[in-house]
């Protein structure tokens, strides 16, 4: 036997070569080397495979020095907690951010391949459904650029969202196998495997010292397999960790196999393991109840916190005292809140502390962030499938929920109607888990998403908390990052930009108020708008492949890509869209502004009124795009299968931006930003962060209706869709149009049920309140379009004034006021 002890250290590999030519070795032996292939004819999916492993070797090296930093340092470190991560395509933003856009260009140009061709045959990490799966991306994109030590924690579904077609008009949703081809970012780390329990019963037993404790006995146990993703800062050296966890059966389960008498038991418990990690749920509200999901969130909670736990204990031993200094978990919505319940199973069972220094350790180091406002959208767990599937930690939620109305009691004495509203427990005919009362119960800091949204959690949802505990509820507005939502999906006008006033806003996007004083310049207008419709150019390629229709590159882009739901109101855009062709059809149209209106979007599978509305906009653009009295006035198209991806060709070619929803539903909207920053003017409610757009922007450029929140909840019991139709002509034939089966010709009552919901006097989403502010409001802009060079200003001051609404804001404030790291570079 011989021991590793050499006159090399195997960890000190060569440096690599960043130029083209570099590249070009890379890319060759990769090719070979790597992948086995020998001819230059295969499918581009080995080249990209080639280019993004050579990428991949770039980052190696940095990935380690923040690594061991991070160790060496031993600083304040936090969690990013979250069942999703919607990454999209990870090879453009590696060149990126690792300044490497333009050498790569080359090789590939030396080796006659298209760049283009190579980045679109990545599959997109869809591991997310929308907003809250996205801005877990751009954060941790923003924590490497920040140097910040953050972790995203999630799971590693087998299956992403699934894929959308649309046939006969209709959503059919097909599964996204997105590891097919492999994944050339993720690696594998066994050694780093965690056990997972569930099921079996709580017992109380006397320690060796005497000492009553409980345990969780005769559980069926699953394996958590970590993989980890590097996440590159920009030009700075810093490569974090996502580390995404999948699901296995343990050797138990492969040993009972073999036991004839159980085979089958032991192949289906072999499956319920693996199921775990098996797929996303696409749903984008809690409204599913599932016990899939909650394992999910289980599985997700505990393999994390053991990581951390394990990681701690190598360094620090069974020490937990600093724990809380040195730890924090920011739990994406209350998806992960288990964790509460489950840091203080581990801390007491496994690590025998006493209740209240458990109890200290874990409130002081868990931050709940929410998003949503819909009371029916908070998730709820039905005590008995709790009860069966996690017994211990539901008698930890007991105890953490007697010890709370406790406090509540001592503060109100008396008010017992009011520990019934704040109980983590709900009373009723199924007792039910509040996850969101857990997880404000168990964090230092409860944040909305947009300062509205906050406001309105503490004055609702939440006032009870907000009355005991004020100063933990904060607002964090949302935000994107700025390398991929422009620098990196908006190359032209990033040029442009930087040409300007320099290339300082990648890092520091409030740099980019310094072009407000441009939009005088003529020739930097008419540069704007050559970008602008260079990418509306390279948009209506994409329409026209997937859609089969064309949109004029002059004509107002006016779009709205988000998933559906009743409360952004695609309906209300539909309505427009509708009453527009009826104008057309009467001839009412002097001083048009040709538009192209471009919906997308994917519906939980489950959610018919969502389904509905993607069918009646299909329906819609058929009779639109095929109608000879239209023309090139009006064009319509559903966007099939919108994901992270396409918004890259997408938010770069918007004129309009469609922020629809009912005041006081949206949390924030993040797509919003996106178009923002890439020179869309926003069509808007007094909604989530379209308030603080505006605010940033000014109003003079952004087109305001609608009622506002606090008009909305006044409006219950009074509103009166048939009466507001009824005395608006316009509103009238579009509701004939719907109601005489004109876009449902040889299915008549097909829209039944979406007109029912225009005319219910208790349409909660109210859409009759606000189509007349609405149509004005488009009007404001079809004629503000007209004037091309007022326009270009206003589309030059959206960008301007974007600078808030970069997550690398979003990440400061988070760390200033809720994790409080120091930054740390690589060694
Ligand atoms: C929960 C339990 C069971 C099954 C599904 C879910 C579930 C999954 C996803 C519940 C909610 C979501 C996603 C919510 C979401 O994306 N919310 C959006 O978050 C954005 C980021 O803060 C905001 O900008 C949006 O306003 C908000 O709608």
């Amino acid at each position: 036997m011989t021991t590793d002890s050499g006159t090399k250290d195997i960890t000190d590999a060569p440096s690599l070569d960043k130029d083209a030519a570099g590249l070009v070795k890379g890319i060759q032996r990769h090719y070979l080397r790597t992948l086995g292939q020998h001819t230059s004819s295969t499918s581009n999916h080995y080249k990209y495979q080639a280019l993004a492993y050579t990428i991949r070797d770039h980052l190696m090296q940095n990935w380690k020095n923040t690594k061991d930093a991070y160790i060496e340092k031993d600083g304040k470190r936090a969690y990013y907690l979250s069942l999703e991560f919607l990454m999209g395509r990870a090879l453009g933003n590696a060149i990126l951010n690792l300044g490497m856009d333009d050498e790569t260009a080359d090789a590939l140009h030396q080796l006659g391949l298209s760049y283009e061709e190579k980045i679109e045959m990545e599959r997109d990490a869809g591991l997310g459904n929308g907003g809250l799966g996205r801005l877990a991306a751009c954060f941790i994109d923003s924590c490497a650029t920040l140097q910040l030590p953050v972790t995203g924690y999630g799971i590693r579904y087998e299956f992403g969202m699934f894929r959308q077609l649309i046939q006969n008009g209709y959503q059919v949703e097909e599964p996204d196998h997105w590891l097919n081809y492999g994944n050339v970012w993720e690696m594998n780390r066994p050694e780093y495997t965690q056990r997972i329990h569930f099921g079996g019963h709580s017992e109380c037993y006397h320690d060796d010292q005497g000492v009553m404790r409980c345990r969780w006995a005769d559980t069926q146990d699953v394996l958590a397999i970590p993989y980890d993703t590097p996440i590159p800062g920009f030009e700075n050296g810093t490569v974090n960790t996502l580390r995404l966890w999948k699901s296995a059966a343990t050797d138990e389960f492969n040993l009972s196999e073999f036991n004839a008498g159980d085979y089958a038991e032991a192949v289906a418990a072999k499956n319920r393991a693996e199921d775990i990690s098996m797929v996303l749920y696409p749903n984008d509200t809690s409204e599913c109840g599932k016990e899939l999901r909650l394992r999910q969130q289980y599985f997700l909670a505990s393999a994390s916190i053991k990581d951390v736990l394990r990681q701690w204990t190598e360094h620090h031993g069974v020490d937990f005292s600093h724990f809380a200094d040195k730890n924090c978990f920011q739990l994406n919505d209350t998806h992960p809140t288990i964790s509460v319940a489950e840091l203080m199973r581990l801390l007491i069972d496994e690590y025998r502390l006493e209740w209240d220094e458990a109890w200290s350790i874990t409130s002081r180091t868990m931050a709940y962030t929410n998003h949503t406002l819909l009371p029916e959208a908070l998730e709820r767990w039905p005590v008995h499938m709790f009860g069966a599937l996690l017994p211990r930690l539901l008698d930890i939620i007991y105890e953490i929920n007697a010890s709370f109305l406790t406090e509540v009691a001592d503060r109100w004495p008396g008010d017992v109607e009011r520990q019934r509203r704040m109980s983590i427990i709900e009373e009723g005919d199924v007792q039910q888990v509040r996850m969101a009362y857990l997880a404000i119960v168990g964090s230092f800091s409860v944040n909305g998403v947009a300062q509205l949204h906050s406001d309105l959690l503490v004055e609702g949802l939440f006032k009870d908390f907000h009355e005991l505990w004020p100063e933990k509820f904060n607002n964090k507005t949302n935000g994107v990052t700025q390398r991929r939502w422009m620098a990196w999906c908006n190359k032209s006008l990033s040029r442009l930009i930087s040409d300007s006033i320099g290339n300082g806003w990648v890092t520091d996007l409030a740099q980019l108020r310094h072009l407000a004083s441009r939009v005088d310049d003529a020739g930097f207008r008419q540069q704007w708008a050559d970008c602008k419709r260079e990418n509306k150019v390279r948009l209506s390629r994409l329409v026209s492949e997937k859609c089969g229709v064309d949109f004029a590159p002059d004509a107002m882009f006016d779009i709205q890509v988000k998933r559906i739901h009743e409360y952004k109101r695609q309906l209300l855009n539909v309505l427009h869209v509708i009453h527009l062709y009826d104008r057309i059809k009467r001839g009412d149209t002097e001083n048009w502004t040709p538009r192209c209106v471009l919906i997308g979007g994917k519906a939980a599978p489950g959610y018919y009124m969502a389904k509905q509305i993607i069918k009646l906009v299909s329906n819609v653009a058929q009779v639109v795009n095929n109608d000879p009295d239209v023309g090139d006035k009006l064009k319509v198209v559903f966007f099939p299968n919108y994901r992270v991806s396409a918004m890259e060709v997408i938010a770069p070619a918007a004129d309009l931006s469609e922020q629809i929803s009912t005041a006081g539903k949206e949390a924030s909207g993040t797509g919003n930003m996106k178009f923002m920053m890439n020179g869309a003017l926003t069509i808007g409610t007094l909604d989530g962060a379209n308030i603080e757009i505006r605010e940033e922007v000014g109003d003079e450029n952004f087109f305001l209706f609608g009622l506002n929140a606090e008009e909305v909840e006044a409006m219950h019991g009074h509103y009166d869709p048939n009466g507001i139709i009824a005395g608006d002509e316009d509103f009238k034939r579009v509701m004939t149009l719907l109601e005489c089966g004109h876009f449902s010709q040889f299915e008549p009552g097909l829209f039944a049920e979406i007109i029912g919901a225009i005319r219910s006097d208790r349409d909660p989403w109210m859409v009759a309140a606000d189509f007349r502010s609405y149509l004005d409001a488009q009007q404001r802009a079809a004629t503000a379009y007209l004037d091309q060079q007022s326009w270009v200003k206003m589309s030059i001051l959206n960008t301007a004034y974007s600078g808030k609404f970069s997550t690398d804001r979003t990440m400061q404030d988070y760390n200033r006021d809720i994790w409080k790291l120091s930054p740390i570079a690589p060694n």
